[in-house]
């Protein structure tokens, strides 16, 4: 292929192999710059917003969100024009990945719960759309209260363990809402946000990238988190309603997902 440059060429091929053979791990994310906002001065944080499949760091295109907003104190606030667009780094499952980043100015102490609902997601190797509606926690200045609320979403985890200042090792856990009832038998997925170069972790086998565990006959789930870094929760259910592509009625997938940080104990 001539004009094409060899990398790019090792790039396609590899993402073509990842995404084959491995679409099905896919997980909304939202990360911020800080998880814990410490002090009592008001801080400026940045969160970005995307759609990939973590632990191979390959990304999916994300159209802007629906509604992208922030919880604090019992209320709601808009984000959604916000939202800035940029440009995938990482392998991109299809050519050219969106993901969207923003602002924000922590002034009060108390827990911020940011949150996002994206359009959905047609993808054809499962021959259906997905709806990943995402969750991070912020804790500013010293309050710790909120962290539990119910954003009341059509499927959404609850933590049972507080979301933040959480030690490599510690158990997590969740309940997890459908329609703001526990779902018990459901399935949850976890996976590591990985990193790059050293920082990389290179799973021995397929099983091991992402994890899968079910919530109990109460609807909760546990799992204990054996590295620093962030961890993302994917409790999956298929929605009620079907979404139309190309003229036919296609399945929902629903997903409650929520992202916690992990540190080392030193
Ligand atoms: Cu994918």
């Amino acid at each position: 292929m001539k004009g094409v440059k060899p990398a790019f060429v090792t790039m396609v091929v590899a993402c073509l192999l990842i995404c084959a053979s491995l679409s099905y791990a896919h997980f909304g994310v939202i990360i911020p710059s800080d998880d814990i906002v410490a002090g009592s001065e008001s801080k400026e944080i940045s969160l970005s917003v995307k759609f990939v499949h973590p632990m191979e760091g390959v990304y999916m295109e994300m159209a802007k969100p629906k509604k992208f907003g922030v919880f604090c104190r019992g209320k709601s606030e808009d984000l959604t024009g916000s939202l800035v667009s940029a440009k995938a780094e990482g392998p991109c499952q299809g050519g050219s990945c969106t993901y969207w980043t923003a602002t924000y100015t922590i002034k009060r102490p108390g827990d911020y719960i940011f949150f996002v609902e994206p359009e959905p997601y047609w993808e054809p190797a499962e021959d259906k759309y997905i709806v990943h509606y995402t969750k991070v926690w912020v804790n500013a200045l010293g309050m710790e209260e909120g962290w539990d609320a119910s954003l009341n979403l059509p499927i959404e985890i609850i933590p049972l363990t507080r979301p933040y200042g959480l030690w490599t090792g510690n158990v997590f856990q969740g309940l997890v809402l459908v329609n703001g009832k526990p779902a018990p038998n459901l399935e949850v997925e976890v996976e590591y946000m990985n990193g790059s170069g050293d920082d990389k972790v290179i799973p021995p086998a397929d099983p091991y990238i992402t994890q899968v565990i079910k919530t109990d006959s109460n609807g909760v789930f546990t799992y204990a988190m054996p590295k620093a870094g962030w961890w993302g929760f994917a409790a999956l259910a298929d929605a009620p309603w079907k979404l139309k592509h190309d003229g036919q009625e296609k399945d929902v997938e629903i997903g409650g997902v929520v992202w916690v940080r992990v540190v080392d104990m030193k």
